[in-house]
């Protein structure tokens, strides 16, 4: 394959970073957006708060053990959303192959925009990193490599505030040193599997080459390790992988037995394909759940709402709800749960203008009521839609009320 030049783009502390943006009082804090609940998990912390160890997906209990004095916030979705459009917008003028990997984070083939690199690709990264900032006043990292694996590690190698190239001949220095845990694939499972043989840096993997890993744990893996230890990776930039649908399921050792193991499995399964619809940046209208029993007859009931929905919690009332209302012969217990959401909103665009036109609303109600409490229920009333609400109106549109 030719030689690529991929950029990864990463926000740096996403949805704390906005918080700190339009709450200027927040700068320089600890603050942690998040599930506010008993159950609550953390969303992300500013780096003031990971300071204390707080990080994405730690129980929120947890985290006010460890930062008591953290700001603690739910986060404003919709907002994030919004940004992350723009974010998005910015980088589709660096390249016409843009893939969106998570709300704030992209691969881009950058690949024969020499004419525009002037022969250096930093420059090109840091230009649009400048972009983001000062269109968003948000602070990404980036990185740039020949490959998507080695680009996205590369955007996380100086977080906050990165830039990083890795180039082949830097691939030895850079990437055999670093734990074969930031092999892309490479989970805890697969982690431990390789320490019982030894292998704890991804340069181990390399020096140990096909031959002999392959014999240690198969072909399949053993071409994906050394490959990727090796800095190769042929994965394209894809622009648009639309799933229809999100979901997420277990199939269990010992079948479930009672509601309440049920509803705490799903709550953990609305956890999942709420973090998932949240990371996509989508919003569902549509959840399924699927239960299988022990003789392996298997089920799924579904709800469709006119709101669309990404939170854990709404995602897990609705299939708590379907669970409820289904009266299941539970014999032999349950084999298999599943939590799906399908019936996505359309693309950015026009959530973005509905998302628009609902912070108009909601600021045009934030509006309406503090008149409400400075004149008294009636007057609003009085004073009639045409003038105090063409007013508001006309001020949220940022232009003046004439009449
Ligand atoms: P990340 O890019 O993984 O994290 P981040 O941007 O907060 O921090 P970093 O500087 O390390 O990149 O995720 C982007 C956003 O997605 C994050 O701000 C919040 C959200 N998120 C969750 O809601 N739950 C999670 O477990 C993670 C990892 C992220
Ligand atoms: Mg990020």
């Amino acid at each position: 394959m030719a030689e690529r030049l991929i950029l990864h783009i990463d926000m740096d502390c996403f949805f704390a970073a906005v918080e700190q943006r339009d709450n200027p009082e927040l700068r320089g804090k600890p603050v942690i957006v998040g599930g506010l609940s008993s159950r609550g998990v953390v969303s992300t912390a500013s780096y003031e708060a990971r300071k204390y160890g707080v990080h994405s997906a730690m129980p929120m209990a947890l985290a006010k053990r460890k930062c008591p004095q953290g700001i603690f916030l739910t986060g404003n979705y919709p907002q994030y959303k919004a940004v992350s459009a723009q974010i998005f917008e910015i980088m589709s003028r660096f390249s016409p192959l843009v893939e969106p990997l998570s709300i704030d984070e992209g691969f881009l083939d950058i690949t024969g925009m020499e004419r525009f690199i002037k022969g250096n690709p930093r420059n090109y990264g840091m230009k649009l990193k400048q972009a983001v900032l000062k269109e968003t006043g948000l602070i990404a990292s980036v990185g740039i490599a020949p490959n998507k694996f080695l680009a996205k590690l590369a955007s996380d190698l100086e977080k906050p505030d990165g830039l990083v190239i890795i180039r082949q001949e830097d691939i030895q220095r850079i990437l055999w040193p670093l734990p074969i845990a930031r092999i892309w694939g490479v989970g805890k499972k697969t982690e431990e599997r390789l320490a019982a043989f030894g292998y704890r840096y991804i340069g181990d993997i390399a020096r140990a080459g096909k031959d002999v890993l392959q014999k240690q744990v198969g072909e399949r893996l053993a071409r994906h390790l050394v490959e990727l230890a090796n800095g190769k990776d042929d994965r394209p930039v894809e622009p648009v992988r639309d799933a229809q649908s999100i979901g997420k399921e277990t199939t269990f050792e010992e079948n479930l037995q009672s509601r309440q193991e049920v509803e705490q499995h799903l709550l953990y399964l609305s956890a999942q394909v709420g973090w998932r619809l949240r990371r996509s940046g989508k919003n569902a209208h549509t959840v399924q759940i699927k239960i299988r029993l022990g003789d392996f007859s298997t089920y799924t009931r579904q709800k469709t709402l006119s709101d669309a929905i990404c939170y854990d919690e709404d995602i897990f009332k609705e299939a708590k709800a379907l669970f409820r209302a289904f009266s299941l012969p539970y014999g032999s217990g349950i084999r298999l749960l599943g939590v799906s959401c399908s019936g996505f909103d359309a693309p950015s665009e026009i959530s973005l203008f509905e998302m628009e036109n609902k912070q108009k609303k909601e600021r045009l109600y934030t509006a309406i009521d503090k008149i409400k409490a400075r004149f008294g229920e009636d007057k609003i009333a009085h004073l009639g839609e045409s003038r105090v609400l063409k007013k508001i109106n006309a001020s949220l549109d940022g232009s003046e009320a004439r009449h």
